[in-house]
């Protein structure tokens, strides 16, 4: 791999901080010698955020927020800013999950707004998108994700921003997309993107079986991981990838 893997765990809704905080400590050891061509991002719930920066202070494991709003402030209940994950160290957002565009009707606009936001306060977004079961079966899967590439990144930099691919099917579903499917699909997002140095990921069950299959792809840069992340044992494997 020429570019830095990016290896990034999702808690979703899981975790208090009292579970981070042992998470933390027997995450901690298991990563002290991870190869320097690597890098570990973990995407807590909000409220977990200070507690996870704080046990893993000098661990060399950067923290995402799930989302992030694209205004500074203002009256939106229940959202959270750029400048309030940067007050804790939050170094990167993840934006345009399945999860909110499906549940909470997120738009490629919207995102598109979210990812600007958070470039211009100086954190990196990683970009979600990907097919839906019916969408792959209408063999659509290309056109879909082309759009929400162009549109979810106009007017945002190429050079600070992972993309991650998660076809909707392969998410906590235990099927993982195969890996020479993954990595086509990534060396077109590469390419839409236009630039060569761009991080794209793969994400949908990735798990300490599948990981060195797909992080052998030249196209693949790294995984964006969810229920394997939870454990210690299971993600500090998936960032020790062969
Ligand atoms: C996809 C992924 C993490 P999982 O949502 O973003 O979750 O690995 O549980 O399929």
């Amino acid at each position: 791999h020429v570019r830095k893997a990016v290896i990034a765990g999702n808690w979703k809704m899981h975790m208090t901080c009292a579970q981070a905080r042992a998470f933390a400590a027997s995450f901690r050891p298991l990563i002290a010698d991870l190869p320097d061509d690597r890098e570990v991002v973990l995407a807590p719930p909000f409220t977990a955020i200070p507690t996870l920066c704080r046990h893993l202070a000098g661990a060399g494991v950067a923290i995402a927020g799930q989302n992030v709003h694209w205004e500074e402030s203002g009256a939106y209940t229940g959202m959270i800013s750029a400048p309030m994950l940067l007050e804790h160290g939050v170094t990167h957002a993840i934006v345009g999950h399945s999860e909110p565009r499906k549940y909470f009707s997120e738009t490629d606009e919207q995102i598109n707004l979210r990812a600007r936001t958070a470039q211009k306060t100086g954190l990196i977004p990683i970009l979600c998108v990907g097919e839906s079961d019916d969408q792959r079966e209408a063999r659509e899967t290309e056109r879909v994700i082309h759009r929400q590439v162009e549109q979810g990144l106009e007017g945002v930099d190429p050079l600070r921003l992972i993309v991650a691919y998660e076809p909707i099917w392969a998410i906590g579903t235990g099927k993982t997309c195969a890996a020479e499917e993954a990595n086509r699909i990534c060396g077109l997002i590469r390419g839409w993107v236009g630039h060569p140095e761009v991080v794209v990921q793969y994400g949908g069950s990735v798990n300490p079986a599948t990981i060195d299959m797909l992080m052998a792809q030249s196209d693949i840069d790294g995984v964006l991981v969810g229920g394997a992340s939870l454990d210690p044992v299971s993600f500090a494997r998936i960032a020790n990838y062969q």
